[in-house]
């Protein structure tokens, strides 16, 4: 019956139906097209091939090259959406970049997606901790020299740019440059991994960051996405134990990028020796350099200003080193909105304007032929709070000695008090139990994996910190409601003198703007508890971060912490407030608070609780030094 009914329902000429519905020979039209995408191999000096994509708008004549270099995916990092013109297809960096007149070219580096060789994470220069002869500064070095001969829409002059780890090759660049390179614009820049970028603050490992090392070497295309037996991963990583039990659980124990971590917990000669602000130091200021730092940014807070100080010296003329301080998240001016970051908003779309006041002027200045010079101040810095942008001719602006302004200290005081004179009374102190088995969370749980589709880790640093406020363990010292505005414009450090009843502790500082009781222009941020500059110190380092050594149990102790630079008025009826604890759990891994010769591998029965005391004596004058502006 059924085949009787097939029969009856084709039309008696039709034409034999086709096998199949896909045309065996069809070619996309790029008619429409308002770019094309062309794609090269380009050969390095030990033959091996490294993939480009090169964006070129239609028409396109003596024009300069942006180049990036990314382990993300040079397709996906010029995709956005799907569309024939490169307004729309092009990540909006990139097409606001096309608009201007320039030519995109993004690199897989070496090892990842469609580039040959071998991956090793952030590659160092050749030398002691990298015995091949090539590493990111040779790669840039002949990519440039290709592209300038190759591409005949150029005008033979290159900038490069990227966010974080392309920050990092961005800043590679400028190692032994090559002349074609004339402009470049680090932004985010993984720069120190041990003292406040991604893998360690300040000893402190940044566990979280398994979920980058599963992702981005247990193949060369990022297909593998770490699994958690929890949505909350709080949960995951308590059971877990120490960093290498997590990393054992997850089968990446033996992960070589993990295994360097693990054997190198100290700020020895394997991080110093990598240090890019060490490197830059040493090396002459050939190219103008544009460094983009974002005050909130979840990953590589210390990079940029750091680079940008160890690079000033060389700038006799104030003409080659710039940085821009946004209101940002890490990559957010990359971003098509930068007028809120969580709850906070700006008001107005600082991103945006940073791309087209700053970014492509600075761009245009130096690889555009016969371009006017760019107006542009040595440091250009949003001033969060106030809301307003500054042009600035240094940075910092205020420090203990030789800035414009001279930093000033700010006391813990007994009962929880802040305030502008030193302590008087005789012994005081705050104290609390910290305990590796409920440990302090960096954010309110539920925690989720970074990659978590749902992720709001982006945003974290602008969390209200009031569900910290409310634990036993965090200790709260807050100022009277200010009567005029405080600005700062530089770093804080955290002086403050502690003591353990264990033999090693972790400390966390917060800086923290505290919202007035009612608060007529948002009612919803009444209170809120807004951090400006917050880290971790593993106390073991205290006094020496490439040796570590137990803390004397009970003992008064000195403790440093210098705190990411802010550019930030507390405004007049907020509250400046300061938070200690000794957990920022998961993110960094839990302090055992028994001194081991090696955090990663404690064992279980290593996490102690332990009794902190804060001191906020005459004698023991614990204290923010505060970058003041005044
Ligand atoms: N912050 C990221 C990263 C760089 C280098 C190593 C690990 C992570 C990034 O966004 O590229």
């Amino acid at each position: 019956l059924a085949s009787t009914l097939a029969a009856a329902a084709l039309p008696a000429t039709a034409e034999p139906l086709p096998i199949s519905d896909i045309p065996a020979d069809f070619k996309p039209s790029d008619a429409r097209k308002d770019f094309t995408i062309r794609e090269v191999m380009i050969p390095m000096r030990d033959g091996v091939k490294l993939h480009v994509n090169l964006v070129i708008p239609n028409g396109v004549k003596n024009a300069p090259i942006i180049f990036s270099r990314t382990p993300y995916s040079a397709d996906r990092a010029i995709t956005r959406l799907a569309s024939n013109t490169y307004k729309l297809a092009l990540p909006v960096t990139y097409a606001e970049l096309a608009e201007a007149g320039y030519i995109i070219a993004v690199q897989d580096v070496r090892g990842r997606y469609r580039s040959e060789g071998d991956y090793v994470v952030a590659r160092p220069l050749v030398g002691s901790l990298n015995p091949a002869n090539t590493d990111h500064s040779t790669d840039t070095w002949d990519s440039i020299d290709w592209l300038v001969k190759n591409v005949p829409e150029t005008n033979g002059k290159v900038g490069t740019i990227g966010v974080s780890y392309g920050g990092f090759t961005t800043l590679m660049s400028l190692v032994n440059p090559h002349p074609a390179l004339g402009a470049a614009v680090p932004i985010n820049p993984l720069v120190d991994g041990w003292v406040g970028d991604d893998w360690f603050h300040n000893g402190a490992y940044r566990q979280s960051f398994l979920d980058w090392v599963y992702r981005m070497t247990a193949d060369k295309s990022s297909k593998y996405a770490l699994q958690f037996d929890r949505y909350d991963t709080y949960e995951s990583w308590l059971r877990a134990g120490s960093a290498s039990d997590m990393a054992k659980q997850l089968g990446i124990e033996e992960f070589p990028i993990f295994k360097k971590a693990a054997a190198h917990p100290a700020y020895d000669a394997y991080w110093q020796g990598q240090a890019l602000d060490k490197i830059l130091a040493k090396e002459p200021l050939k190219v103008p350099t544009l460094h983009v730092h974002s005050l909130w940014d979840q990953e590589d807070i210390y990079g940029a200003p750091a680079v940008y100080k160890a690079m000033e010296p060389k700038d006799t003329a104030n003409a080659a080193n710039y940085m821009i301080i946004g209101p940002w998240q890490h990559g957010q001016s990359n971003m098509p909105s930068g007028t809120k970051l969580g709850a906070i908003d700006f008001g107005s779309n600082t991103s945006a304007w940073y791309r087209s006041e700053v970014l492509i002027p600075f761009f245009d200045a130096h690889l555009k032929n016969d371009a006017p010079k760019a107006d542009l101040a040595p440091v250009t810095a949003f001033e969060t709070g106030a809301n307003v942008w500054h042009r600035y001719d240094r940075w910092p602006m205020s420090c203990a000695s030789g800035c414009p302004s001279q930093s000033k200290p700010i006391y813990l005081q007994t009962q929880g008090g802040l305030g502008w004179n030193a302590p008087t009374v005789r012994a005081a102190f705050a104290e609390y139990v910290a305990d590796p088995a409920r440990p302090v969370t960096y954010r309110e749980r539920p925690i989720l994996s970074t990659y978590n589709p749902d992720t709001s880790w982006g945003r974290w640093l602008v969390d209200d910190q009031r569900f910290a406020e409310a634990r036993p363990d965090v200790v709260t010292f807050v100022s009277e409601v200010l009567t005029e505005d405080v600005r700062l414009a530089g770093q804080p450090i955290a002086k403050f003198f502690a003591s353990t009843s264990g033999t090693d502790s972790d400390w966390v500082v917060k800086l923290i703007d505290v919202y007035p009781a009612e608060y007529a222009p948002a009612p919803e941020l009444a209170g809120y508890e807004l951090a400006i500059s917050m880290d971790i110190l593993r106390g073991r380092y205290r006094e020496d971060p490439s040796k570590p050594s137990a803390i004397p149990a009970n003992k008064v102790v000195p403790y440093e912490i210098k705190l990411p630079d802010v550019s930030h008025r507390f405004l007049k009826g907020h509250r400046i407030m300061v938070q200690i604890q000794s957990s920022w759990f998961p993110l960094y891994d839990r302090n055992p608070q028994t001194y081991v010769p090696n955090i990663f591998f404690a064992k279980p029965e290593d996490y102690k609780k332990a009794t902190q005391r804060i001191h906020t004596s005459a004698q023991y004058p614990s204290r923010i030094e505060l970058p003041v502006v005044e």
